[in-house]
């Protein structure tokens, strides 16, 4: 037998074994730009959140808008779980093209070919990890967040190249017109594309509203799919580390407590819950953005952390690193950059929403600016290191 004998052979097997006409290129490209718009996204406002944990010297995350962060990472999760329904009905519309013969048609389609490996893996790890570190749940020996950070570069840069070897595939499977609502012939039961497009879209929709309510207020009795709820908890909000967790309540507790200001300063201070009590006290609404989507805004009250550099002597451009008295754990201490040091609502929080803090909330203190990550909100603040 010859090799277009092969090849027809091999056509004709494929046809048989998967005779779904939802195995469309249209189908394929549509779906392939709205999971190309959504993993962009995610990409964007991932990187930004990076950025923002992890400040190279030229980046510079301003305090303001306060609620800036919330958006964006508000926004980065939702994404990322609406575009869980467009991965697998994507992956389904193709999964035929593994089977074709040819496998590949010269070098740049070999090439093509292999960049699906990284790209197809790495969006499957990316919702996977993104979905687990959502339900605080970590079942893999290495950091999730080190891991989501680097697979998000090399899908991306997978996705690049799909992008450039599928857009005159793209473009023609879009030019192309038929129309879609059309019935696929009496072989075909089933969803036309219409209807198959539809419950894709649909059902991710649903997805990112169920999730949206774990930050949009008014949608929050949607938040189905949210694992917290943030209006739950002690003094009406979400925790999610207890002070227990932490290890910290019997020094949380200790009529010892000092809370430390030290290193780049002209007079260390130390002060007692009760002197930091007769300091002037600043009131700020304030959201807990955390990383994980989820959003609270709060009424917080205590001392500005401008206020307790002035009293200390450090300079107008100080940066804090601020140590909590947990010993182990990712957020047992965060950086606070100038900007965000000297901003007026800045502060080391000892009230919230009108009472003491709560132990789960960062009793004696904790610290609550504008516009920052949830994990940079440090709880039970024992110091401020000034550099
Ligand atoms: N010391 C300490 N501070 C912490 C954490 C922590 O684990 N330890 N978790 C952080 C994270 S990830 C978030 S989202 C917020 C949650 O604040 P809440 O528990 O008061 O709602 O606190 C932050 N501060
Ligand atoms: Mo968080």
């Amino acid at each position: 037998m010859d090799g277009t004998g092969v090849v027809a052979r091999v056509r004709a097997a494929r046809a048989r074994a998967f005779p779904s006409r939802l195995h469309d290129d249209r189908i394929a490209a549509i779906l392939g730009i709205a999971l190309g718009v959504a993993f962009a996204t995610c990409f964007v406002t991932g990187v930004l959140s990076y950025l923002i944990q992890d400040p190279p010297a030229w980046f510079r995350w301003p305090p303001r808008p306060a609620g800036l962060y919330r958006v964006t990472q508000g926004v980065h999760v939702i994404a990322g779980i609406a575009s869980i329904p467009l991965l697998f009905a994507k992956l389904w519309v193709v999964y035929p093209k593994l089977f074709r013969w040819p496998p590949f048609e010269g070098v740049a389609h070999l090439i093509e070919r292999v960049a699906l490996v990284p790209l197809i893996a790495g969006g499957l790890f990316q919702v996977f990890s993104g979905l687990a570190n959502v339900n605080l749940w970590y079942p893999y020996p290495f950091g999730f967040r080190g891991a989501h950070y680097w697979v998000a570069w090399i899908t991306i840069g997978a996705l690049v190249v799909h992008v450039g070897a599928k857009w005159a595939t793209t473009r023609a499977a879009l030019a192309r017109t038929y129309d879609a609502g059309l019935p696929m012939g009496a072989d075909q039961a089933g969803l036309d594309r219409r209807g198959f497009l539809g419950a894709v879209f649909a059902t991710s929709g649903l997805l990112a509203l169920f999730t949206a309510g774990q930050s949009v207020r008014p949608l929050e009795r949607l938040a189905l799919l949210a694992p917290r709820r943030p209006n739950e908890g002690p003094q009406g909000f979400a925790v999610n580390r207890t002070a227990a967790g932490a290890g910290v309540v019997a020094a949380a507790r200790d009529p010892g407590y000092r809370l430390v200001v030290e290193g780049k300063v002209e007079r260390p201070l130390r002060f007692s819950l009760d002197e930091l009590r007769t300091m002037p006290q600043h009131e700020a609404s304030l959201p807990i953005a955390c990383v994980e989507g989820w959003s609270t805004t709060q009424r917080w009250r205590g001392v500005r952390v401008r206020d307790l550099l002035d009293r200390a002597g450090a300079s107008d451009d100080a940066e804090i690193t601020v140590r909590s008295l947990e010993r182990g754990g990712p957020s047992r201490s965060a950086q606070v950059n100038r900007w965000h040091a000297r901003d007026r609502d800045t502060l080391l929080a000892l009230e919230v929403a009108g009472e003491q803090l709560d132990l789960d909330h960062g009793f004696p203190v904790r610290l609550i600016g504008p516009n920052r990550p949830g994990t940079m909100q440090t709880k039970w603040v024992e110091r401020l290191v000034v550099r």
